[in-house]
């Protein structure tokens, strides 16, 4: 924690001024920013890489934020106001990072969103080793439904193929529930990892999920090559 204030080389002790050329709002200026991370970098090391955050920056996602968690360190630095002297960008930080298409009014709570994703995936945190691994199972789709006590709740009830003990039929349904919220919600998470696998799309149209296969151009049928939406898209070209 530094006080951009003591960086500041004016009686008023400013760190942040108009923008040259015109325009609403206030711009941090580089003097202060420059001198507070060096001010830490010179009292016990500052940990590359370095990102401001931004709304410009790269997105972050998953992958970024195990990159993260898998290096040595990093640090970040936040603006407020209408953003930083571009010359902290080009001279300063090694990086700009975004957390999403919203228009917010810092990088305090992205910076939060950074320092949570990364942590949880630092080794022996918030006790959730398996769900780690858990996730890593999913690879890349979305969750599917969870359920608790009670069976019934204002009579709606919990998926029997849940409470039969069969955990193979469990571990299908689960399968199938999460592939069919990805193509419904998601379909470029499905791309991403290269479209749907021969199995997969046998198992979506053992569920009866026809319609949807069809719908997303996974309409080859069994015993195709793996398969992908730009694929089938493409074919009637
Ligand atoms: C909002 C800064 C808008 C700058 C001309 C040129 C950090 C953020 C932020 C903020 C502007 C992130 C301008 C998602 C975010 C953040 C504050 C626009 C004005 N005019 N991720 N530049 N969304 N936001 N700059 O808002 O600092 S990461």
């Amino acid at each position: 924690m530094r006080d951009l204030r003591a960086g500041a080389d004016d009686p008023r002790r400013s760190v942040d001024d108009a923008p040259f050329g015109g325009g609403a709002g206030m711009v941090l200026m580089p003097g202060p920013l420059f001198a507070a991370v060096e001010a830490v970098e010179a009292a016990e090391g500052l940990p590359r890489p370095l990102l401001l955050l931004s709304p410009g920056g790269r997105r972050l996602d998953q992958a970024f934020a195990a990159e993260l968690a898998a290096g040595g360190g990093f640090s970040l630095l936040c603006g407020r106001y209408e953003g930083v002297d571009q010359r902290v960008v080009d001279h300063l930080v090694d990086g700009e990072l975004s957390v999403g298409d919203v228009v917010l009014a810092g990088g305090e709570l992205p910076a939060l969103v950074v320092v949570e994703a990364v942590a949880r995936l630092l080794p022996g945190t918030l006790g959730n080793e398996a769900s780690a691994e858990e996730e890593s199972f999913a690879g890349g789709l979305l969750e599917y439904p969870q359920y608790t006590r009670p069976a019934s709740f204002r009579g709606w009830t919990v998926p029997e193929v849940l409470r039969s003990g069969d955990h193979g039929s469990v571990a299908r349904w689960r399968q199938v529930q999460a592939l069919r919220r990805t193509l419904e919600r998601r379909p470029d998470l499905v791309e991403r990892r290269g479209g749907l696998t021969a199995e997969e799309v046998a198992l979506l149209e053992a569920a009866g999920e026809v319609h949807l296969l069809a719908q997303q151009g996974y309409d080859r049928g069994p015993g195709k090559p793996p398969t992908s939406p730009k694929d089938a898209r493409h074919a009637p070209d």
